[in-house]
């Protein structure tokens, strides 16, 4: 028996705990994976996709070596090449494109395939040097967290960790078990305790059974509800008016405006009966320290920010601030960053003012929309947006395209990755060194390389100090390793960090996770000092109702996540996917039923961007009126080879350019 050791390493992805986990190792492979009992938020507890992650890791279909295509784009044909050749080709391409029509032709995409902050990141400096398009990374929950800076500006939210002190939980549009686990477990204990928990949902299915109540609404009327609320604690003085006075500006103009949102009104734009809503605001009202436990599904609409910034505002409306555990949970619970990610970036390295193209918006850059030239390279890395990015089918269309040249940094042959012209072979996490900045909960840690990458994969940095060595490109960044990047990172802690312990520095250069403090949610980091309730930096300085882009077709269709896969990643393991089973459509029986449509049914949805295919789940655990599509599948799994991103329109949010992947219509029929 080889001798075998446990090692600390930390989740790469994108979710809110960048949990602790233990692996165990021979030297070369990885043999098993726990949860890491000491990690701070973990506290052992990890989801089940992570608890096998070594089958992810030695997965039989990783790619190995570069490929290069040998057969028509997309049809998934490839021969092995070797690094060299690969790099030349690469350098060749982008050398003409950049003769030809500026380094401007040439369009970076990553997003959030891995999290840790140097491997995320560093493509960022090799663009940047070239003068590449810059990517507006608006993915996913941008609104989001403007709609709440707009109010709190820095001021960091609840960690999970406090909701052990509040009495009322109201978990809105947020899938816990899927997206929030090491969080469930406080909302488990609470309602032991005799604490209510109120589930504000489009799609329930995984989430009634941990609440006491589930309001249904419909997508992307969440302003509707918490306006009606606040006029409901105004005029039955349920509201902390003396502690807004004190604590926020606009409040007076604010609560002038509250009187035309009546339940009845409400009732009208949201579906939820009036009576329920006045309920809801007055036992919010009744609880001391109630916390708004808030999801970004609501936030991916054309009015996703302003509907963030009315729930902020509630959630100060009575007060629960000033107490533990009261308040708003979900955004950024530091208030800021530890280390300084432009040491990464580099910003200073562009002498060029960019060409911007926005992430939601691949698919018309590709095609060369708005007037504007389609790009001639892309170069995705993290990603995956054929899979996850709206306006697939002129995504893939972008990608046939002869006279665009497409690099694909992966670890998998994605759907992404059958469109590319060359593959390069991308390194698992534990393969690579580098430290994560949790953004749900106050810690910050430090992983290193456990094994060597298999074959020949290579981490981001290392290939794109590759790729900047054919460039030409000098500078000293790109010669050092990404050890000497995390040395540098350290070396230069921003204020938060620098003043950790001797303790915590040792424990962090070995490797660990360490506990950052908690906000105090009562120094308003604004420039006022205020929370800002009006706020007239923004083109709608005083909040109020504001309809989303909605459309012509009469179901509204959100997409949820999948508690068996994290946007695109685990679809190499099939005991997963098992699990998760058929791409399905969830709609409420009375929708169904209009349309002669059962459970398990053969479906289609279709809007003026395309049709996909569907299996029917006939539920009334979604709203009246929604369609909830679970989870992203490879096209493979889809009868007509299109999937539900086919349906989302390239618009963006009220503020922050974002998604408003969950603001589109559809009509479905039987196949
Ligand atoms: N297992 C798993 N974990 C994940 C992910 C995953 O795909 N799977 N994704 C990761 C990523 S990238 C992120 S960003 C995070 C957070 O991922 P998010 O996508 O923000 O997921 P949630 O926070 O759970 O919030 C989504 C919920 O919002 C609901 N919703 C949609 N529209 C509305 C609306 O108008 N009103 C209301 N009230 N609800 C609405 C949806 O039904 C859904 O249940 O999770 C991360 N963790
Ligand atoms: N229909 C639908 N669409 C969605 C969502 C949804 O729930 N439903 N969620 C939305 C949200 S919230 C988000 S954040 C986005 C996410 O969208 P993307 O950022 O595109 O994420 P994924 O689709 O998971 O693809 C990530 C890819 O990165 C690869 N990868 C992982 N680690 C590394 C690495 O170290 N290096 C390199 N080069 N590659 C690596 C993985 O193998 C994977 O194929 O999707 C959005 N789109
Ligand atoms: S995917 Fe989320 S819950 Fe699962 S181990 Fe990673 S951080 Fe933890
Ligand atoms: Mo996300």
């Amino acid at each position: 028996m080889p001798k075998t050791e446990i090692k600390k390493t930390i989740c790469p992805y994108d979710c809110p705990t960048s949990c602790g986990l233990l692996a165990e190792t021979d030297g070369q492979t990885i043999l098993g994976i726990a949860g890491d009992p000491g990690h701070p938020a973990t506290k052992g507890l990890i989801c089940r996709k992570m608890r096998h992650y070594e089958k992810s890791i030695h997965a039989a279909g990783r790619i190995m070596t570069p490929l290069r295509r040998t057969g028509p784009k997309g049809e998934g044909l490839f021969a092995p090449i070797s690094w060299q050749e690969a790099v030349a080709e690469i350098r060749d391409n982008w050398q003409r494109i950049i003769e030809e029509q500026g380094p401007q032709g040439i369009l970076p995409m990553y997003y959030s395939g891995v999290m840790s902050l140097i491997q995320r990141n560093c493509g960022d400096a090799f663009f940047n040097r070239m003068g590449a398009c810059s990517l507006v990374k608006t993915l996913c929950s941008s609104a989001k967290q403007a709609g709440y800076a707009a109010v709190m500006g820095k001021t960091g939210c609840l960690d999970p960790r406090e909701l052990r002190a509040s009495d009322y939980y109201i978990i809105w549009g947020c899938n816990m078990k899927a997206t929030q686990l090491q969080a469930l477990p406080e909302i488990i204990t609470g309602r032991r305790a005799g604490k209510k928990a109120v589930l504000i949902e489009t799609w329930a299915e995984d989430m009634a059974a941990y609440c006491d109540q589930t309001i249904l609404i419909k997508p992307g009327t969440d302003g509707a509800l918490a306006l009606a609320m606040m006029h409901i604690l105004i005029t039955e003085g349920l509201a902390d008016e003396a502690f807004l006075l004190e604590n926020a500006l606009g409040f007076a103009e604010f609560k002038a405006s509250l009187y035309q949102y009546t339940p009845a009104w409400a009732e009208g734009i949201t579906g939820i009966p009036a009576a329920t809503i006045v309920a809801l605001a007055r036992e919010y009202a009744a609880a001391k320290a109630p916390a708004i436990i808030l999801g970004s599904g609501n936030s991916r609409y054309g009015n996703g920010g302003m509907t963030v910034r009315l729930i902020t505002i509630l959630s100060a409306f009575t007060g629960a601030w000033q107490h533990a555990g009261g308040g708003l949970c979900g955004c950024n619970p530091g208030n800021g960053q530890y280390v300084d990610v432009q040491r990464i970036t580099r910003p200073d390295f562009r002498t060029n003012r960019p060409r911007k193209v926005n992430i939601n918006q691949v698919a018309s850059a590709l095609n060369g929309a708005a007037g504007l030239p389609a790009v001639k390279s892309l170069f995705v890395y993290g990603g995956n947006p054929v899979g996850s990015v709206s306006n697939q089918a002129d995504i893939i269309k972008g990608l046939l395209r002869p006279d665009i040249f497409t690099v694909v940094h992966e670890r998998f042959m994605t759907d992404t990755a059958r469109y590319a012209d060359i593959i390069l072979p991308a390194a698992f996490s534990v393969e690579q060194t580098d430290c994560y900045n949790a953004y749900g909960y106050c810690t910050f840690g430090v992983a290193r390389r456990i094994i060597s990458p298999p074959g020949q994969c290579k981490s981001n940095w290392d290939t794109f100090c590759l790729l900047a060595k054919a460039m030409g490109y000098g500078e000293e960044y790109f010669q050092q390793t990404e050890e000497e990047m995390l040395d540098e990172l350290l070396s230069y802690p921003l204020p938060a960090l620098a003043a950790i312990s001797a303790d915590d520095r040792a424990a962090l250069e070995q490797g660990a996770v360490i506990n950052m403090p908690f906000a105090d949610h009562l120094h308003w980091q604004t420039q006022s000092g205020k929370m800002q309730i009006v706020n007239e930096d923004l083109e709608q300085p005083l909040p109020r109702y504001l309809e989303s882009h909605g459309g012509p077709y009469p179901l509204r269709l959100v997409s949820v996540p999948s508690s068996y896969t994290l946007n695109s990643i685990f679809l190499e393991r099939p005991e997963l996917l098992q699990q998760r089973g058929l791409m399905i459509l969830a709609l409420h029986p009375e929708d169904a039923a209009s349309r002669g449509i059962s459970d398990n049914d053969s479906i289609v949805a279709f809007n003026d961007l395309a049709e996909v295919g569907f299996t029917a789940r006939v539920t009334d655990k979604v709203a009246k009126g929604s369609a909830a599509a679970p989870g992203i599948y490879t096209r493979s799994a889809s009868r007509n080879g299109l999937l539900v991103n086919a349906l989302h329109h390239e618009r963006l949010s009220d503020i922050a350019e974002a998604t408003t992947m969950n603001d589109n219509t559809i009509e479905v029929k039987k196949a």
